[in-house]
């Protein structure tokens, strides 16, 4: 499977247009800038790199015109939706994934998924890249990088020969005591702020930064993660206190309100709150436009929060964790429900 991947790698060519899609967390852009690095010592001039949520990326795909790029790449990001585009453009395409399994893609998609292998493998697109790419240009003085993705995805035990070397730990439970895991979630916070326009740091600025850095270290000491790292805690500071100004408790129950274009911070503080409440069922309904996005978390939850979404809000998700959607006109309604059935 790997082998398929330097294949597909090695047939770039210097004249290749190339587009890299990778997705918008930490082992994306780990990813991203390990192929980048590959595809550049093959010579390729002409490389443009895009991140991306899982929801974009068919509005990313949609937007490339026939004939635009030669070779499609695209990381740690895939939905079915997706498949009609990579038809569409007809081009070599590789995908490496490594969530659920996908099938039915036109012969000129590669698929590499360590899942095809193992389903029950844990292996990050980062460390797969590594592994794939190690033997082209500066890819092999990059191992600490697949470390920095593999970690922020939370992997341990299924990439402990590469892990070994940059972390010390025993068990996965250690993993967020790690220095590494302190750099993935100050990288994330940068990779947070660079969805907002008018931060000022571009995703090709980190980019750069990590193709540029030669440890973890010089990623979080360089001048845009670092001044990055401070305006993304002056702005999760300020959301999670928007949520408890807006906020109604009532038992168990906390339901609180942001309107604020940091939706993605959101999530990040619905999931600290309830960490910190583990008794607590803590609702965050994200204004956008006239529906609230609602982000569901009861740590130590006695009802599965997934099935209560679905049931009632035609939301969904896991027992600790789910999500959903509710118009405006529907807020009293929720309210009351979360009250009367949770509280
Ligand atoms: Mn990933």
């Amino acid at each position: 499977m790997l082998e398929a991947g330097r294949v597909f790698v090695k047939s770039i060519k210097a004249s290749d247009r190339v587009l890299i899609i990778h997705h918008a967390d930490v082992d994306g852009f780990a990813s991203g800038a390990l192929f980048d690095l590959a595809v550049k010592s093959l010579g390729a001039g002409h490389v443009d790199m895009r991140a991306s949520d899982v929801e974009g990326l068919k509005d990313i795909l949609s937007q490339v015109k026939t004939g635009e790029y030669d070779v499609v790449i695209v990381l740690d990001i895939d939905m079915p939706a997706a498949n009609s585009e990579y038809e569409r453009l007809g081009v070599r395409t590789i995908i490496v994934d490594h969530h659920m399994v996908r099938a039915g893609y036109a012969p000129n998609v590669v698929y590499v998924n360590p899942r095809l292998v193992n389903p029950e493998a844990y292996q990050p697109v980062s460390y797969v890249a590594y592994k794939m790419l190690r033997g082209f240009g500066r890819v092999a003085d990059m191992e600490w990088l697949a470390a920095l993705g593999s970690v922020a995805d939370f992997a341990f035990k299924d990439c402990i020969d590469l892990l070994e070397k940059w972390i010390d730990i025993k068990s996965v439970d250690e993993l967020t005591g790690t220095d590494m895991w302190e750099v993935s979630k100050v990288l994330f916070g940068a990779i947070i702020l660079s969805s907002i326009p008018s931060e000022n740091i571009s995703a090709r600025q980190i980019t750069d930064v990590l193709e540029n850095s030669k440890n973890p270290k010089d990623v979080v000491t360089s001048e845009v993660i670092s001044y990055a790292g401070m305006r993304f805690n002056e702005t999760y500071a300020q959301v999670k206190e928007q949520f408890w100004k807006n906020s109604e408790v009532r038992g168990r129950v906390i339901i609180g309100v942001i309107d604020t274009p940091y939706r993605r911070i959101g999530s990040a503080v619905v999931t600290d709150i309830s960490v910190e409440r583990k008794d607590s069922a803590v609702f965050l309904l994200s204004r956008r436009g006239d529906q609230y996005r609602v982000s569901a978390r009861w740590q130590n939850s006695p009802v599965h929060l997934g099935e209560f979404m679905a049931k009632h809000f035609s939301g969904g998700g896991h027992r600790n964790a789910a999500g959903g959607s509710i118009s405006e006109s529907q807020l009293a309604e929720f309210k009351e429900r979360v009250f009367s059935e949770l509280a």
